[in-house]
């Protein structure tokens, strides 16, 4: 009786924590349901900062200059960054990485759909950095309100990264309108090929999203898929114009009554496709993944050997004194 009790009393300040803005913390009281909705959102979402590093990797070694090449290097890099903060936030929620690594290669956790699909040009380079990290961010931007407190501080830092990719690829991509007629087909052809995919990035819409509704109420999401994708779609719009691109929908036009852009209807089989292991790179990302898992073994078993040696030795030391 009196467990329970203390359970309801436990519940009641957890809701009111959340419903006056507060941040829920690790050591905090939190209903079953919340961490593990917690715990699948932020593993997809460090998965897919490490997934996310192939499509980008691919170019490294064949970016056109040394100042290209830098600068994706530094991006790449920061995606590494996001993935290892994410998981973090992650193990103070009482999971371990590598569970959540062999989740991810055993097919048992999802990453984000877009990253299954090939990078074919450098055009390519500069449209993830315009639209994918554009995307991110108007999904991300909302979380770094979230309610638990490791998740949305790592958002912080995380979009203010984001922030600059955009920028880098946005740079890139008028660098190469301002080029050849070849260079702008490249562009053209490249923000074709990723115009669908990013809206997907999303999720499925708001009534076809088993997660948002309870995930709104305790403020771990701030806006649905609809309102996000929304958003995104009327903030990419004059950029594609300042860009002198066009964006692949014949029915995305200006509602002066909505004050939005209308826009197509997304292909939600080839969403589901992907998301089900489908997709174009699906397969090669996740043996790319398990191969640099089992080859990294080494250093692993190196660090854990370094550690126990260190350990004994301090262990000694404390004897001798
Ligand atoms: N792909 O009920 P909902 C980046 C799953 S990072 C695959 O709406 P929820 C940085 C969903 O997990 C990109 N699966 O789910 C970068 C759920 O699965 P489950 C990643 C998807 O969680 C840039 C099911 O469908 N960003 O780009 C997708 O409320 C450039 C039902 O969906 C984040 O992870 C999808 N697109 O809303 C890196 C942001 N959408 O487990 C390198 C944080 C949905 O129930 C280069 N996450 N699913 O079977 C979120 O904001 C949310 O988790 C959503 C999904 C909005 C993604």
């Amino acid at each position: 009786m009196a467990v329970d009790r203390d359970e309801q009393e436990l519940a009641e300040a957890f809701d009111a924590t959340v419903a006056a803005e507060g941040r829920i913390e690790p050591r905090d009281w939190m209903p079953e349901g919340y961490r593990k909705t917690l715990i699948r959102q932020i593993a997809q979402h460090a998965h897919s900062e490490i997934i996310g590093m192939q499509p980008e990797g691919n170019w490294i070694l064949r970016a056109p200059s040394l100042r290209r090449k830098a600068i994706l290097l530094a991006k790449v890099q920061d995606e590494a960054g996001h993935g290892l903060y994410l998981y973090s936030a992650t193990e103070t929620l009482g999971v371990d990485r590598t569970e959540l690594t062999e989740k991810l290669i055993d097919s048992r956790q999802k990453y984000s759909s877009i990253f299954n699909y090939p990078t074919l040009t450098f055009a390519d380079i500069g449209v993830i950095g315009w639209l994918v990290d554009g995307a991110a961010i108007c999904n991300q931007v909302p979380l770094c309100r979230s309610s638990y407190g490791p998740y949305a501080r790592a958002m912080v830092r995380i979009c203010k990264e984001e922030s600059f990719h955009q920028r880098q690829g946005f740079e890139l991509l008028m660098t190469l309108m301002a080029g050849t007629d070849a260079q702008r087909e490249m562009v053209q052809d490249a923000v074709d090929r990723w115009w669908w995919p990013s809206l997907m990035m999303f999720g499925p819409a708001d009534g076809d999203s088993p997660n948002t509704q309870q995930s709104m109420a305790w403020r771990i999401k701030r806006h649905t898929n609809d309102e996000l994708r929304q958003r995104y779609v009327d903030m990419t719009v004059p950029q594609a114009a300042a860009l002198g691109v066009t964006l692949p929908d014949p029915e995305l036009r200006w509602n002066d009554e909505r004050r939005a852009h209308d826009f197509g209807a997304i292909d939600w089989d080839e969403f589901t496709a992907v998301v089900k292991g489908a997709g174009p790179c699906n397969a090669q990302r996740l043996a790319h993944r398990r191969a640099a898992h089992e080859g990294g073994q080494w250093v692993r078993d190196a660090a854990s050997a370094y550690a126990a040696k260190q350990q004994t030795r301090r262990q000694e030391g404390e004897v001798a004194a």
